[in-house]
């Protein structure tokens, strides 16, 4: 039975199922091909229904062997099975009821990575979002939360470890070579959390105490022999459940708390109750195979999964419309988290080019929608960077606009009022408003309106007067299905700098509401007069990225150049440093165009090398600010008709002329930041492998020769400069003999490492130019690319996809209809995976003319297979006519 439909579902016709579920109890006879599944729900009808209504359970691609009520056979025509749903007629009026569903399931051929399937020999699933329908028929939904029991059985040698959620209620033989174990889940929650992983796993094993004393048994199960790899992961589990207790007061609940590494996964990893399930690059790592940025990412990731037993599980979601609720205000638990753990402000620098490189373009193209959209046809498409990354900066924004207690009073208010629940945004904006008194109203516009929004500033000093005068003015711009749109409340945060790097206290402010350091910009346009200014200061506006806007505000280099070096605000510095260079990136790019000589201005090579060079400041920091924005930022900056080649040789003039200019400087903190002694993953070792990583990259720049990058990978001791040196080698020296060498050194020193391989595909990947297409496909001819391996794919096709500008957007389309014919391949076999790579072209509107042709073209292509699943079908249409 094939799923979907074209069927679009409307926050607007929500509505509460018509039987309640008070318990279900699963048993499972494991096997590769033909496991069986019973299902005994335990239901009545909720009171108000009709008494007439059947029971519609969900359903997908399922094969159903028996079907039972209060143990008896049903009879055939009290039972449809259509459309993928079971509808059961005929129930009673009042009482409960048991209904036995048994369902027969081919792991072994479950290449969507959807329900239950096997990896590596293990058996797991993964059923967030409509996952747990292809198990068995039930009302997959998650509003409907019950209590389960779980039982397993299945090979003992094959499958020594047989894990779900909650805590462990026993285990015995099974006879015939069998064991069987069986699970309690106390706390009531949807189908999207349940889980199953059975396998033979080794272990590391550890435990926590909790606030209250109770000590909770931790384990995270990986490969054999992959062990010792998993105790960073272990680390910062630890970390991440003190840290919620001291910082929201949230404990953990259950006796255990597993984590299983798996090497195919659609995602990053998901929270399944107590059993969280992990792609492995995000719990695996050691110095030899993992960069500074893989330690970081497993951080955070395993800090998400956990924080999601209160956020996510604890309370739930609605409905799908409502997963900004669980997954917007996780993320940004999880970004503080990684604050604490690290530099705040550095960690502020990464969040903002994430949010810019990703979510910017998501919001300008085609796929734009709201944080809380109100209709969707594929929910798996709705994991996005506007509901993730977005949905964390309006949580952001509310604790910015409460300030610090007023926040934590509605969070606390928050899992008081829901804990146990399936709440909505407004429910969550509610708790805010009930403990501060605020009226959220237009703020909640955050929520429903798409689109970055664009804020026009302008500023005028009086020195006769003393008056400092800021003109602010707010556009929000046109969205699919959503033309006409509402100003917004945008808190700004904002500081006014004097010549001596000092604050002006103004006497007085009109025009604006200010409450501390924060503008308040609530209507169409706005003047706000600040009074008692003695001299003319530089305004420092948006510090921290307060709000997630685009702001235009013409300042002077020299402006910039004042608030990149005095700002106190570390964030507002960097940011001053990309105000600085992106209208010069702009100009370069269009001077490529036309062919006119591209000329640099020395102060932005001064501005940047002077915070490069600041001992005072941590290395990270300056890492940072080496960074120009990226070729894609430039592109969004344009806007339009956009030449990624002129794009890169812009950029790749004002690299060079930087690079030639602080030569000397780049030189010295190479030599002077390598990190003695053995190997360690904190942010400060961290920060000078980046610095010194990034003068690397300038030194070859202007050197011109990959002597210092083939040297530095040669004595390279750790991943993080191995996978440096050979960037910057692959990157500026694609066809040197030190390249090619240091490629075949770095694939046959870790050819038995799959993480490690799917780097060495992803800086091939990236190299730029019209030959990279011609590399991919001889990258996929080779023995290691392999395409049932998600990881694999996104390694090779989707980061040429996503970031490679100038090798996918080839002038002749070719690297459209390479990807077209990719996403037709990979569709068949894995619908989530296909519709997430082919996201990489929804800034295509944005290609000059002829390069948007052969886009459109390429989705054309996709959009006429009359086979497409409804994950692909969905992207696609939007994409051409959104
Ligand atoms: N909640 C999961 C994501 C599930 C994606 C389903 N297509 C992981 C996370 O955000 O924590
Ligand atoms: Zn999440």
């Amino acid at each position: 039975m094939r799923t979907d439909s074209g069927r679009i579902m409307h926050l607007a016709d929500y509505r509460r199922t018509d039987f309640v579920l008070e318990r279900v109890d699963l048993t499972f006879e494991l096997d590769p091909t033909a496991t069986k599944c019973t299902s005994r729900m335990l239901l009545h009808r909720r009171e108000g229904s009709p008494a007439d209504a059947p029971l519609v359970l969900d359903g997908d691609e399922l094969k159903m062997t028996g079907l039972l009520y209060d143990g008896m056979p049903m009879e055939a025509e009290r039972y449809t099975e259509e459309d993928d749903q079971l509808t059961i007629r005929d129930l009673p009026e009042s009482g409960s009821f048991e209904i036995t569903v048994d369902t027969e399931i081919n792991p072994e051929a479950n290449t969507k990575l959807m329900g239950l399937y096997r990896t590596g020999g293990v058996y797991c699933t993964q059923c967030e979002a409509e996952g747990f329908r292809r198990i068995t028929y039930f009302y997959d939904r998650p509003d409907v939360l019950c209590v389960y029991t779980v039982n397993i059985i299945a090979d003992k040698e094959s499958c020594p470890l047989l894990l779900s959620n909650g805590n462990f209620l026993g285990g015995a033989g099974y006879g015939e070579g069998k064991h069987f174990a069986a699970w309690f889940d106390p706390h009531p929650k949807p189908s999207y959390l349940f889980a199953l992983v059975a396998g033979d796993l080794g272990v590391v094993e550890d435990t926590f105490t909790t606030m209250s004393g109770r000590e909770v048994a931790l384990k995270i199960y990986v490969e054999h022999g992959k062990e010792p790899r998993a105790t960073y992961a272990m680390d910062a589990l630890k970390r991440s459940m003190k840290w919620d207790e001291e910082v929201f007061g949230r404990e953990y609940d259950l006796d255990i708390f597993m984590i299983v590494a798996v090497s195919d996964f659609n995602m990053g990893a998901m929270e399944n109750k107590g059993l969280n399930v992990f792609n492995d690059k995000y719990v695996l790592a050691d110095p030899e195979t993992a960069t500074d940025a893989d330690y970081a990412n497993i951080e955070a990731i395993i800090a998400h999964e956990y924080f999601h037993n209160w956020t996510g599980n604890r309370i739930t979601c609605r409905d799908w419309f409502q997963l900004c609720l669980k997954e917007g205000l996780t993320v940004y638990r999880d970004h503080e988290f990684s604050a604490d753990q690290r530099s705040r402000a550095v960690k502020r620098v990464a969040e903002v080019r994430h949010l810019k490189s990703e979510q910017f373009p998501e919001d300008a193209g085609p796929l734009a929608h709201p944080v809380r959209p109100t209709k969707y046809r594929e929910i798996n498409n709705f994991y996005t960077t506007t509901v993730y990354e977005k949905g964390s900066e309006v949580t952001r924004m509310i604790a910015t606009l409460l300030g610090r207690d007023l926040f934590k009073k509605g969070m606390d208010l928050y899992f008081d009022r829901h804990d146990g629940e399936a709440a909505t945004v407004e429910d969550f904006v509610k708790c805010f408003e009930d403990a501060s008194d605020r009226d959220l109203g237009q703020f909640s516009l955050w929520y429903h309106q798409a689109g970055t929004p664009l804020v026009t500033a302008s500023a005028a000093y009086d020195q006769a007067k003393g008056t400092f005068t800021l003109s602010l003015e707010q556009m929000i711009p046109p969205t699919p299905g959503q033309t006409a749109k509402e100003p917004m409340h945008i808190p700004l945060r904002f500081g006014l700098l004097l010549a001596d790097g000092s604050e002006a206290v103004p006497t007085a402010v009109e025009g604006i509401e200010i409450t501390e350091d924060v503008l308040h910009l609530t209507e169409r346009k706005q003047t706000a007069v600040f009074s008692g200014i003695a001299s003319r200061p530089v305004l420092s506006l948006n510090r921290g990225f307060s709000a997630p806007i685009n702001l235009h505000f013409k300042q002077s280099p020299a402006d910039l150049a004042h608030i990149a070096r005095h700002d106190r605000d570390l964030f507002a510095r960097w940011q001053a440093v990309g105000d600085l260079a992106l209208p010069h990136l702009v100009e370069a790019a269009r001077k490529a165009r036309v062919g006119e000589d591209i000329t640099v201005d020395p102060l932005l090579g001064e501005t940047l090398l002077l915070l490069a060079a600041d001992e005072s400041l941590e290395a990270a920091f300056r890492a940072q600010a080496l960074n120009l924005p990226s070729e894609a930022d430039v592109a969004r900056e344009l806007g339009s008709n956009n030449d990624p080649d002129a794009i890169r040789k812009g950029r790749e003039t004002i690299t060079q002329a930087i690079a030639r200019q602080g030569a000397a400087i780049f030189a010295k903190l190479f030599d002077r930041h390598r990190v003695e002694g053995g190997f360690t993953p904190d942010a400060t070792s961290a920060g000078r492998r980046a610095l010194r990583n990034a003068a690397l990259s300038y030194l070859a720049a202007a050197e011109g020769n990959p002597q210092r990058a083939a040297a530095s990978f040669a004595h390279a001791d750790n991943m993080t400069d191995l996978s440096a040196a050979l960037t910057v080698l692959a990157h500026r020296f694609p066809d040197a003999p030190e390249t090619a060498a240091a490629l075949e050194t770095f694939r046959t020193r870790f050819a038995d490492n799959a993480l490690v391989i799917d780097k060495w595909f992803s800086i091939q990947a990236t190299i730029p130019g019209e030959g990279a297409l011609q590399r991919i496909q001889t990258l996929m001819e080779s023995p290691l690319f392999n395409a049932a391996n998600p990881n694999r794919v996104r390694s090779l096709v989707g980061t040429f996809a996503f970031s490679n500008p100038t090798g996918f957007n080839r002038a002749d389309g070719a690297g459209y209809r390479f990807l077209a014919d990719q996403i037709l391949a990979i569709d068949p076999r894995n619908p989530q995976l296909a519709a997430r790579i082919l996201t990489s072209m929804r800034s295509w509107r944005a290609l000059e003319e002829l390069r948007a042709d052969h886009a459109r073209n390429a989705l054309r292509s996709i959009s006429s297979n009359d086979k497409l699943s409804p994950d692909v079908s969905d992207i696609v249409e939007r994409m051409l006519n959104g």
